[in-house]
């Protein structure tokens, strides 16, 4: 399908005037897999449009978000009604309170939480806690997970194993990342000797449970489970990021599924239903910690914003009342799109390897599985590119990276899914060549 662009085209190049790249933020900007971003104007159940009027079945969902997907009635109606009591007062609203009893509710392991406006700030509050609850400096991250902007995170790995970690970003001075190790995923020895090397100086580790920013990447049976054991006897906290993962991979996200109980946990995406929210939480003991109870300094303008907490919780309460057939559903459809797709490239003789926790995934176009950064590294990226360009000109908008994990909603369809893989099927046709 031969999409007309035009104004998406001349939209673009207004937006370059006025932001890098076009965008607010850099993966939007398509650089990874080529072609020019299409510039969306609306959004309704699985599909967005963009300014030329051309329609995609949407599997990005605003990077996690949108699990009941575009306009979802019971998440506008709640946002419209708050907006009209006011949008912001700078003071507590009983929502914040209603949302929090939702979220400590689907998540035990929280007794108290703190809510902020991005899942960056959530990390950078609880790395904050970790090291004054502990009065030790290091942390411990792994690569090819994505924990947000803030300078301590923005690290490459280090060569070998346990080593400082090197500044992953222009302007972040190495002095700012000495503290930080970025060991391999799903690889138990490399944690071992962390804490060999830095006994008794690491404040935590924060991982995502199923990675989602190396592409979807599960961890190996036991290995959360290794790295809780490990951090309980190094008295080190351990802070799961489920910003991603929570209440997507169940309703009470990874740690839930997994069975594990961190120290601390980081939530965002699905708990804002697609306004700015974050959070951060863990027992009462080490949140007290946090100002005006405690020394550990955090703040935010918006945080708690009336009309996002509105959002959220309308968000909570319908996947709560649902959840019995919700999450079996999106696992079902999410396992049809998964196999459909993979089989279509075999089929072409292009070799992809699919992970899929739930209702996110990424197929990876390598004939590696893919467990951690290396493996994840040996993807044929330009091919990815290509599928990805086919696809979008199939009406089909997928992830704008090889890196990035895709996502179902409640409001995709089994003809959605058919017609996707139907597409897919074509597209392999042509870029196999
Ligand atoms: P934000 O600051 O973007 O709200 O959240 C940062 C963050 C923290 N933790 C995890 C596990 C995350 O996935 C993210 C953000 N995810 C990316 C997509 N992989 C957001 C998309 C973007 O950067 O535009």
């Amino acid at each position: 399908m031969s999409r007309k662009l035009d104004l998406s085209h001349s939209l673009q190049q207004r937006a370059e005037k006025f932001f890098p790249g076009g965008v607010n933020s850099p993966v939007r900007a398509f650089r990874a897999v080529g072609g020019e971003p299409p510039i969306i104007v609306s959004g309704n159940r699985a599909r967005m449009t963009d300014v030329d009027g051309n329609q995609y079945i949407d599997y990005v969902l605003s990077w996690g978000p949108l699990l009941l997907g575009h306009c979802a009635p019971e998440v506008v109606g709640a946002v419209i009604e708050a907006t009209r009591k006011g949008t912001s007062f700078g003071a507590s609203t009983p929502s914040e309170a209603d949302l929090a009893e939702e979220v400590i509710k689907a998540f035990p392991s929280m007794e108290k939480v703190r809510f902020v406006s991005s899942g960056t700030e959530a990390t950078m509050s609880a790395i904050r806690l970790a090291r004054a609850a502990t009065n030790r400096k290091y942390i411990v991250k792994f690569e090819g997970c994505y924990h947000g902007h803030s300078d301590a995170l923005l690290v490459k790995a280090g060569s070998g194993l346990a080593t400082f970690g090197i500044p992953g970003s222009a302007g972040v001075p190495e002095e700012f990342v000495k503290f930080t190790l970025a060991l391999p995923y799903n690889n138990v020895a490399a944690l071992k000797e962390a804490f060999q090397k830095f006994r008794g100086q690491i404040a935590c580790v924060i991982i995502e449970p199923v990675v989602g920013n190396m592409g979807c990447v599960p961890p190996k049976p036991g290995y959360l489970e290794s790295v809780r054991s490990l951090t309980q006897r190094e008295g080190t906290l351990l802070i799961l990021d489920e910003v991603m993962t929570g209440f997507r991979v169940s309703y009470g996200g990874a740690q839930e599924l997994y069975g594990i109980k961190p120290d601390l946990t980081t939530l965002g995406k699905v708990i804002g239903g697609g306004l700015p929210v974050g959070a951060y939480g863990g027992s009462a003991a080490l949140m007290n910690q946090v100002a005006p109870l405690g020394p550990v300094y955090q703040a935010g303008t918006l945080s708690g914003n009336p009309l996002a907490m509105a959002a959220g919780l309308a968000m909570l309460r319908t996947l709560s009342a649902g959840r019995e057939t919700i999450y079996p559903r999106l696992n079902t459809l999410s396992e049809k799109l998964v196999g459909g797709i993979t089989g279509a490239a075999r089929e072409a003789g292009i070799a992809v390897n699919a992970n899929q926790v739930g209702s996110m995934f990424t197929w990876f176009f390598t004939d590696h599985e893919v467990f951690d950064w290396n493996t994840a590294a040996t993807c044929n990226t330009e091919l990815f590119g290509r599928f990805h360009r086919g696809m979008l000109d199939a009406g089909v908008w997928l992830p704008a990276s090889q890196f990035e994990a895709a996502f179902l909603s409640t409001a995709h369809t089994e003809e959605d899914i058919d017609a996707t893989i139907a597409a897919a099927r074509k597209v392999f046709a042509a870029i196999r060549a």
